[in-house]
């Protein structure tokens, strides 16, 4: 068959097709994730720039066009809390970047049923050595009064609450992937039309995989269970088709992206410099965790499902595993 006549679908064409599954469905998902996909091709036209910014002006200087040059991951706070505060579907916002939540306070938002969290460019210290970078978001239904400002309580939930979540990879290709609790979507961006178009329809992560990622250099740091199943990583093992190889890119969105699709496991433990973990719960373990457990994988702690985790903070960090299924149950025999 000509490839085209190939049905190109796009996000917009595709979030709108999944409303039909839910016939009292509002659309404002739908337009949520629409906004997110805008600041995320606005995001992007900047990230593919950025080896460029010491001819356009560094961070901080007047650019070409009179505007003051952001970092980056500033620049891409920015896009994500506009176009989600002008947009529809969104009471407020909890981002990386800044300390506290930002609860909108015009009608429309306040009339709104989502509230979204996000780190807006995660590895953005990897943008000046060319490494791919990526937005991870969260999507909540408000638990406080629609009509009503949005409250702290509406971003302490727990991940198992999650209406949605997605990350944005900019990479050799930049992808939009979504999770729902229908399923996992992976959108590539066709910049000749500025569509994300359906690339990877219903995403499952492999039960098992032969990569992990971790930081070796912590090794010595962490728990006697981790080092152990680390090393049976390295290890010949006819059952399991050990030794397994070992890929850490050092951008969580990056390394977490191939291990959904190829199979395998990624690591960010406790250590003992960092006893409660690196990675952030609300924003980048809890969105993975959740397209991980939709995809079929798992996702914890190394005590327990992330998604149960009640948090008692915005900025919590948490020890963070996350992976095809058999490999983290592998882990698991390890730690108890
Ligand atoms: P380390 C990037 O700074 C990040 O938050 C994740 O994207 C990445 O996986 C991790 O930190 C890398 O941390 O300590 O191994 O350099």
């Amino acid at each position: 068959m000509s490839l085209i006549n190939r049905k190109v679908l796009t996000l917009d064409e595709f979030t709108i097709q999944q409303l039909r599954n839910f016939p009292k469905a509002t659309g404002e998902l739908s337009s949520l994730l629409r906004d997110i996909g805008l600041a995320a091709k606005r995001v992007n036209v900047e990230v593919n720039k950025a080896g460029l910014v010491d001819i356009l002006g560094d961070a901080g200087s007047i650019n070409v066009q009179g505007e003051d040059v952001k970092k980056l991951d500033i620049f891409a706070n920015n896009q994500f809390t506009g176009v989600l505060q002008h947009g529809i579907s969104c009471a407020g916002i909890a981002s990386e970047e800044l300390d506290d939540f930002v609860a909108f306070d015009d009608d429309v938002s306040k009339n709104s049923k989502y509230i979204c969290l996000y780190d807006p460019l995660d590895g953005s210290g990897n943008i000046d050595v060319n490494i791919s970078i990526g937005t991870i978001f969260s999507v909540y239904r408000r638990v406080s009064e629609i009509g009503t400002i949005a409250t702290a309580a509406d971003f302490l939930q727990p991940g198992v609450k999650q209406v949605a979540a997605g990350y944005i990879i900019y990479g050799s290709s930049t992808m939009l992937v979504y999770a729902t609790r229908r399923g996992v979507n992976g959108f590539t961006l066709d910049p000749s039309i500025g569509e994300f178009c359906l690339s990877h329809p219903n995403i499952q992560c492999p039960e098992f995989g032969k990569i992990y990622s971790v930081n070796h250099g912590n090794f010595f740091q962490y728990a006697q269970g981790v080092q152990d199943y680390i090393q049976t990583c390295q290890r010949k093992n006819k059952t399991n088709g050990g030794p397994y190889t070992q890929r850490y890119i050092g951008s969580m969105v990056a390394d977490v992206h191939r291990n959904l699709l190829k199979g395998g496991i990624f690591m960010y433990p406790p250590t003992t410099d960092k006893p409660n973990g690196k990675l952030r719960l609300l924003y980048e373990c809890n969105p993975f965790a959740f397209i991980a457990e939709v995809a079929g994988g798992k996702a914890t702690n190394g005590q327990q499902r992330i998604l149960d985790v009640v948090p008692t903070e915005l900025h919590q960090r948490s020890g963070f595993f996350v992976g095809s299924k058999g490999m983290m149950e592998e882990l698991e025999a390890h730690m108890k």
